[in-house]
C-alpha cells in the first residue's frame, strides 16, 4: 500500500506514515474504497458525490422502534442482526451501510429501568462484531470488550440488567481496530431507558420525543461512504438520523430532542438561530434543573437532551439547529397542536458526591515517533491492567490533554459508570457539563478531573478516548474492577 503523501491522522499533519495499520480498511466488506489513493491526480471514489445539497430537502427521519420477540415476566428479548445494508443518504444515490438490521443509524431499543433486556445479536458480516452499550451499567462479560467479539456467523446474546435512572444511551460496535470504521459505516443506534421518576415530570413523549443522530461523512462519487483515518478531518457532510440537513415538521409546541454525536472525530457546536435551546439532561440522565443555554457541545460520543418550545414561533416559521459548519436540522413550524407536556423547574435530583479515596493521573497524548495514541505513554495492550480499583470505591481521575504542540482534540470515555465532571482546569462545570457523564471533553493543554464510584461489577473495562481514530491507534487501557481483599 503506498501512502507516501503526507497524511493527516485525526486532523494532524503526518508524513510518510506507510507504518500505519490500515484500521478496519481490510475487513470491512461492503464499501471498500480506502487506500486507493495516494498516487496524486483526481481519485474518483474521493470527488464528493453532492457536495451541494440542498438544505431542508428531505425528512429527518426517526429509526423505528425495536419490537421485542419475546415479552417476559421481567426482560424483553430482541433479536438484532448486524448486516451490510443500502440506504439514501444523499437523495438519489444508494450508499452502501453496515447496520444493525443492515439500517445506517440502527433502531432504538426502549429499555425500562428494572426490566432486564436480552439482545441476541447475529453477525451477518464476513468478519469480527461486537456490540457496546455506550453509558450503560453492564457486567463485563455483556459490555462489548474489544476483545470480545462476535465471529462471522455466530450469534451471541448480551444481558443488560438496566439498573440505572433514565438516560439517553446508545449501542455501537466496539471490536478492536474495527470499530472506527465500523461505526463509521453505520454501526450505532439508540438505547433508551425510562423509568417512573422521568415519566412522571410530563416532559414531551410519544411522537414529541425525538433522538437526533449527528455525524459526519465523505460520501464518493459512486456514492459509497469513503473512510480514511488518515483524512478525518475530510468528511465535509453532515447528517441528522442519517440524511444531509433535513427538516422536520413540528407543532408549535414544546418538543424534547436526544442528542448524540455519532462521529468519529467532529465536534458538534450547535445552537438555534432563534428561540430558546434548554437543556435538561446529559450523557447518564436528566439534570437536577433545566438550564437555558446558548450553545450545546458534543464531542464523540456525548449527548445532550434539549427541549425546545416552538410555540412562540408562528405558523411558517424555519427555527435552524445549526453548527459552527452550517445548517443541521430546520424545524419547520408547520400547525399548532394541544401540549399537555411540562418542563418542571426540578427535574432529577444528583446525589452529593462522596469522599474519594483514590487519584489517578492519565496523560493523553499522541507520539509522533511511532504515530500511535498513548495513554501515559502506552498504547493499549490488552493482556495488561492499567487501573486496578476495588470495587465500591470512589476515585478521582485527572485527565490531561498533552497535545498542545499539535492542537489534538480527544475526549475521555470510562466504561461500567456514570461519573461527574468536578473541574476543568480548575474552573467547575457549567450546569450543562455538572450532570451524569461517562464522556467527557478534553481539550488540547486541558486537564479535566471526574469522579466516578466504582460499585457493582467486577472484572476487565475499557476506558478510552472515543475519538475512536484514536482509540483504535493506542488511545484506549484497561481497568479492572476487584473485590476488596482481607
Ligand atoms: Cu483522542
Amino acid at each position: 500500500m503506498d501512502r507516501r503523501r503526507a497524511l493527516t491522522l485525526g486532523g494532524l499533519a503526518v508524513g510518510g506514515a506507510a507504518i500505519l495499520p490500515s484500521a478496519g480498511a481490510a475487513g470491512a466488506g461492503a464499501a471498500r474504497h480506502s487506500g486507493h489513493h495516494g498516487h496524486g491526480g483526481t481519485d474518483p471514489v474521493r470527488t464528493v458525490a453532492a457536495a451541494t445539497v440542498e438544505p431542508f430537502g428531505v425528512a429527518l427521519p426517526v429509526p423505528p422502534v425495536l419490537r421485542p420477540v419475546y415479552v417476559g415476566g421481567d426482560a424483553d428479548l430482541y433479536q438484532l442482526p448486524v448486516r451490510a445494508g443500502t440506504t439514501e443518504i444523499l437523495p438519489g444515490v444508494a450508499t452502501p451501510v453496515l447496520g444493525f438490521d443492515g439500517r445506517f443509524v440502527g433502531p432504538t431499543i426502549r429499555a425500562r429501568r428494572g426490566r432486564a433486556v436480552a439482545l441476541q445479536v447475529t453477525n451477518q458480516l464476513g468478519h469480527p462484531t461486537n456490540v457496546h452499550l455506550h453509558g450503560g451499567f453492564v457486567p463485563p462479560a455483556h459490555d462489548g470488550h474489544p476483545m470480545d467479539v462476535i465471529a462471522p456467523g455466530a450469534t451471541r446474546s448480551y444481558a443488560y440488567p438496566n439498573l440505572q435512572q433514565a438516560a439517553t444511551l446508545w449501542y455501537h460496535d466496539h471490536a478492536h481496530h474495527m470499530e472506527a470504521e465500523h461505526i463509521y459505516r453505520g454501526l450505532h443506534g439508540f438505547y433508551l431507558i425510562s423509568d417512573d421518576a422521568e415519566q412522571a415530570l410530563g416532559l414531551p413523549s410519544g411522537q414529541y420525543d425525538v433522538p437526533i443522530l449527528l455525524r459526519d461523512a465523505l460520501i464518493g462519487a459512486d456514492g459509497s461512504l469513503v473512510f480514511d483515518p488518515a483524512d478525518a478531518d475530510n468528511r465535509p457532510t453532515v447528517l441528522a438520523n442519517g440524511k444531509p440537513q433535513p427538516y422536520l415538521r413540528v407543532a408549535a409546541r414544546r418538543y424534547r430532542f436526544r442528542l448524540l454525536n455519532g462521529s468519529l472525530h467532529r465536534i458538534f457546536r450547535l445552537r438555534l438561530d432563534r428561540g430558546q435551546l434548554i437543556q435538561i439532561g446529559t450523557d447518564g440522565g436528566l439534570l437536577p434543573a433545566p438550564v437555558a443555554v446558548s450553545e450545546v457541545k458534543l464531542t464523540p460520543g456525548e449527548r445532550a437532551e434539549v427541549v425546545i418550545d416552538f410555540a412562540g414561533q408562528p405558523v411558517g416559521t424555519r427555527v435552524v439547529l445549526e453548527d459552527t459548519s452550517g445548517p443541521v436540522v430546520g424545524f419547520d413550524v408547520v400547525g399548532t397542536a394541544t401540549d399537555d407536556s411540562r418542563l418542571p423547574d426540578r427535574l432529577i435530583p444528583l446525589p452529593a458526591l462522596p469522599t474519594a479515596t483514590v487519584t489517578r493521573d492519565l496523560a493523553l497524548s499522541f507520539d509522533p515517533a511511532k504515530v500511535a495514541f498513548t495513554i501515559n505513554g502506552q498504547t493499549y495492550d490488552a493482556t495488561r491492567v492499567d487501573a486496578r480499583v476495588v470495587n465500591g470505591t470512589t476515585e478521582i481521575w485527572r485527565v490531561t490533554n498533552l497535545d498542545t504542540r499539535f492542537n489534538i482534540d480527544h475526549d475521555f470515555h470510562l466504561h461500567m459508570i456514570q461519573f461527574r465532571l468536578l473541574d476543568r482546569d480548575g474552573v467547575p462545570p457549567a450546569p450543562g457539563e455538572a450532570g451524569w457523564k461517562d464522556t467527557v471533553h478534553v481539550p488540547p493543554g486541558s486537564t479535566v478531573r471526574v469522579q466516578a464510584t466504582f460499585s457493582g461489577f467486577t472484572g476487565r473495562y475499557v476506558y478510552h478516548c472515543h475519538f475512536p481514530e484514536h482509540s483504535s491507534f493506542g488511545m484506549m487501557a484497561q481497568l479492572e474492577v476487584v473485590n476488596r481483599t482481607a
